[in-house]
């Protein structure tokens, strides 16, 4: 008897696979089989991986190499999300050059997830740091430009006035620059803009159609969309001018009490070239950046900007116009009018400032004569009061009733509005993709003509932190210009690296294609991806922008799919998490440098007393990771498979522990044990069973093994990893102890050991292969075709029988399926439930449906 040395197994069996190209994916429809594409969302290459990320991984590959047992044309590929700000950031504090740095990192993490053994296709991997993948890229947006799916205009950013640069909302850190430590400033500067707003009626409506997406993730996009109803109208100002409002409540117009401006709204501003406060007001309220997150938090301050306008159902009635940073320049028109009973934040603005505050809508039971509005602002519906020409309406009725006024009177009419903006994908920095624009005095902005792309990345920059390196290069940005031929410039504005990641799935589909982003027909093909899996992080942006992105290539005639979906299923799964460490002085401690005995730790270095944090993320800041090369070289790549996928449902977290750890580690000595001691051969599948002595002892172990692949196959449709690993202990722990030489009993063993190799092969492949070739069958697992039960072994062969008597259920018995009616009714006139209601009558008649119900009419 041997012991597994997964030190030897694994390198052996990845070889394996590799030489027998058993990954690579064939056309979509090869051999008229079906297609399925399988994509974990792609890493960004920080480096190191920890055993945390093996997870979404061995979810993502457990599902493809299930899929490919049952006969798919499987695309499982693999690729790196390779621009952004930490190679920007290593340049910064170690000098390293980002493109090399990058590159580093992607050599060891492409050998580090090859340890995992995924069944990944490496021939299609992709970086998106590279010329050959973001040259399309850079076609694929003049084509948006030329549609109208991209534009230019002015938008807000954060500026750092100390680094001179812009910066992401992260980098914001409570309203001061992250690095500077310097107040943001809010700034407007000439910006590349995708245009989502073109769909945002068919993002929300296609939602719908997703129904192997997560509800939780749909309402996300759903909020994130934010579609309202409502109405816009005008204010008149008094002395001239006008106002537009957006409301979703213009039922409660009588209820008007103040109007409110943005800061930045134009009109706010032209007060404040007069009036200094309003100046310093908007001063103040820039910075909050432009997170609406951060404005939804701030206190609720505001400033009388002493004008008044009109009421639109009444002119002689004076309304006084604030502003408040609580109004979003972006949203709407940056301005609303306020009625404080029915919105909390007016209600907490007017009681701050002693503003009016009028109910006029009343709640269901109250009575109008008291009725009062105390802190709590009504947002319900109800009846309408103190509103004149809409008095006694309900709501609804008085929604409608005031749009229609409005239009009678020519101030306003019916509208929908998104909360969607569009996107804003330029970004000052150096490492993304360039922009493909030149800028000419005489002809203004022009497209960097499709034979010269790409536009590349010059290598000699100067990364010092301060302003954008591709602006301060000497000659990068020096060009002619494609149309008159006189002096211009590059566009020196990078894309936001969601751009990348915004079409990368459909790049896997034709990954070398020089010529174009990809062949039309082979991604409309492969797309849309049936199951993709990745973190909750996503559910908003990243999600929206593919949705975007695959809608514009859609209209752009670079991919026919009708859908514009990219993700047909979905699923977010749960982290990996660990107990944290500290010093006695305060400092992470990575667990490797930790000793845990009964509940107390100390560092094993110099046995100094440490404190047991909380369970935590994975991650690098908390140095609670743990290193995956060190762990694979320890335990192997199946038991962290194995274990991040058991105990714990896959949408949820699991703790790493090393007691969990060890239990996987057994698992796999056991099942290499139990099928060492078995050797060859194993039946294979559609062999007949012989006879043996003990029928009994084999069937059981046949229904056993059997019934878990019944089970297991339904865990793993329904992403119920957890359970189909549970299953697999079960069937373990069928085996008999020992068997005789009952040639039966052997012949089951061999089958169930057989099965269970093939069960546990999405989740532990190696163990599988080695497994496979132990029991003497034939190829490798990889290519056997998912087992089927057999019905006859996997049917419940007991069923639960009602008795009724006279009509009337009153017991139900257990019985062997089939049984004979004669044996049925003994049991059931037998059974004590039902012989009291027998008592003293005479039966006239039993009947016996069977394995369905048995009937007694007595008198
Ligand atoms: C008057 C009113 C009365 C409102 C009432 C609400 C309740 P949603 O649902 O998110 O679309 N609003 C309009 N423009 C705004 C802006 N630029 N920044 C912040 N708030 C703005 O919200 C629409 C409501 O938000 C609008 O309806 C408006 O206040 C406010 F009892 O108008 B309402
Ligand atoms: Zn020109």
């Amino acid at each position: 008897m041997s012991r597994y040395n997964h030190r030897e197994a694994e390198p052996k069996w990845r070889d394996a696979w590799a030489r027998a190209n058993a990954f690579r994916a064939p056309a979509p429809n090869a051999d008229g089989k079906p297609k399925y594409y399988v994509l974990e969302m792609f890493p960004y290459p920080s480096g190191a991986i920890h055993v945390g990320h093996g997870r979404n991984y061995a979810m993502g590959d457990v599902v493809a190499r299930y899929k490919r047992a049952r006969g798919f044309n499987v695309l499982h590929p693999m690729g790196w999300d390779a621009f952004g700000l930490p190679a920007e950031n290593a340049a910064l504090e170690r000098g390293a050059d980002p493109q090399q740095w990058t590159l580093t990192n992607i050599e060891v993490m492409r050998e580090q997830l090859q340890w995992l053994g995924l069944s990944i296709d490496w021939e299609r991997e992709i970086a998106t740091c590279l010329p050959d993948y973001y040259k399309h890229q850079q076609a694929m947006f003049l084509a948006f430009w030329e549609k109208g799916l991209a534009y230019r205009k002015a938008a807000k950013v954060n500026w750092d006035p100390v680094d001179q640069t812009v910066l992401a909302n992260e980098q914001v850190v409570d309203g001061k620059g992250w690095r500077s430590g310097a107040p943001v400033e809010t700034r407007e500067l000439e910006q590349w803009m995708f245009r989502v707003t073109a769909y945002a009626d068919d993002l929300l409506a296609a939602l719908n159609t997703l129904d192997r997406w997560p509800d939780k993730v749909r309402t996300m996009q759903i909020n994130w969309i934010g579609k309202s109803a409502g109405a816009k109208f005008r204010f008149e100002i008094v002395g001239g001018g006008e106002i537009d409002v957006f409301t979703t409540r213009p039922d409660t117009l009588f209820g008007a009490s103040f109007v409110a401006l943005a800061p930045d709204h134009p009109l706010t501003r032209k007060i404040a070239e007069s009036r200094p406060e309003v100046a310093k007001f908007i001063a103040e309220a820039a910075q909050l950046g432009t997170s609406e997150a951060d404005i939804e938090m701030a206190e609720k301050v505001g400033i009388d900007l002493g004008v008044s306008v009109k009421h639109p159902f009444d002119p002689s009635w004076e309304l006084p116009v604030w502003a408040a940073n609580f109004v979003l320049s972006s949203y709407g028109s940056g301005a609303l009018f306020a009625c404080p009973a029915h919105d909390q934040r007016d209600l907490d603005f007017a009681r701050k400032y002693d503003l009016p505050v009028k109910p006029v809508v009343l709640p269901p039971g109250e009575d109008a004569a008291t009725f009062a509005i105390g802190k709590d602002a009504y947002t319900g519906p109800g009846v309408l009061i103190n509103s004149r020409f809409l008095d006694g309406l309900s709501s609804e009725a008085a929604l409608t009733a005031a749009i229609e006024e409005l239009k009678k009177r020519g101030a306003g009419e019916a509208t929908t509005q998104y909360r969607l903006r569009d996107w804003g994908v330029s970004r000052q920095r150096y490492w993304g993709c360039p922009i493909p624009i030149i800028h000419c005095a005489t002809c203004g902005v022009v497209g960097v003509p499709k034979d010269q792309l790409p536009v590349t990345l010059p290598a000699d920059v100067k990364i010092e932190g301060v302003g954008n390196p591709l602006a301060s290069h000497p000659t990068w940005k020096h060009v002619s210009c494609p149309t008159c031929g006189g002096k211009a410039e590059r566009e020196t504005d990078t894309f936001d690296t969601f751009v990348d990641s915004s079409w990368y799935f459909a790049r896997f589909t034709d990954a070398h294609n020089n010529d174009a982003p990809f062949d039309p027909q082979i991604a409309a093909a492969w797309l849309p991806v049936d199951q993709y899996v990745g973190g909750i992080e996503h559910a908003v942006l990243h999600l929206l922008y593919s949705r975007f992105f695959t809608r514009a290539m859609r209209d752009c005639g670079f991919l026919p799919l009708n859908s514009g979906e990219p993700f047909a299923g979905l699923f977010t799964q749960g982290m990996v998490t660990h107990e944290t460490y500290k010093s006695a002085a305060g400092a992470w401690l990575p667990p490797e440098e930790v000793d845990v005995k009964d509940g107390a730790a100390i560092e094993t270095a110099t046995g100094a007393p440490a404190e047991i944090g909380g369970i935590e993320k994975m991650s690098k800041s908390k140095k609670n990771a743990v290193a995956l090369g060190d762990f694979i070289e320890e335990y192997g790549a199946d038991v962290l498979r194995w274990f991040v996928l058991s105990d714990s449902p896959p949408e949820k977290d699991v703790q790493w522990t090393d007691a969990g750890v060890e239990g996987a580690w057994r698992f796999v000595q056991r099942v290499w044990t139990a099928i060492d001691d078995h050797g060859a051969p194993a039946p294979q599948s559609g062999d007949a069973p012989p006879p043996g002595a003990d029928a009994g002892a084999a069937l059981a172990l046949r229904q056993a093994s059997h019934r878990a692949v019944t089970a297991v196959t339904e865990d793993i449709e329904n992403f119920r990893f957890n359970r189909a690993i549970s299953r697999a202990y079960e069937l373990m722990n069928a085996l008999p102890k020992s068997i005789g030489d009952d040639p039966a009993l052997l012949w089951a063993r061999g089958e169930a050991l057989r099965l269970l190799v093939q069960l546990i092969a999405p989740f532990m492949p190696h163990l599988a292969e080695e497994g496979w070739a132990r029991l003497g069958l034939p190829g490798l697992v990889v290519d056997a075709p998912w087992p089927a039960a057999d019905p006859g072994l996997t049917q419940q062969n007991v069923v639960t029988v009602p008795v009724q008597v006279n009509g009337k259920r009153r017991a139900e018995i257990e019985i062997p399926k089939g049984l004979a009616e004669d044996k049925v009714r003994e049991m059931a006139l037998s059974h004590d439930r039902v012989a009291p209601f027998l008592d003293g009558l005479t039966i006239r008649k039993v009947v016996v449906v069977t394995d369905r119900i048995v009937n007694i009419v007595a008198a």
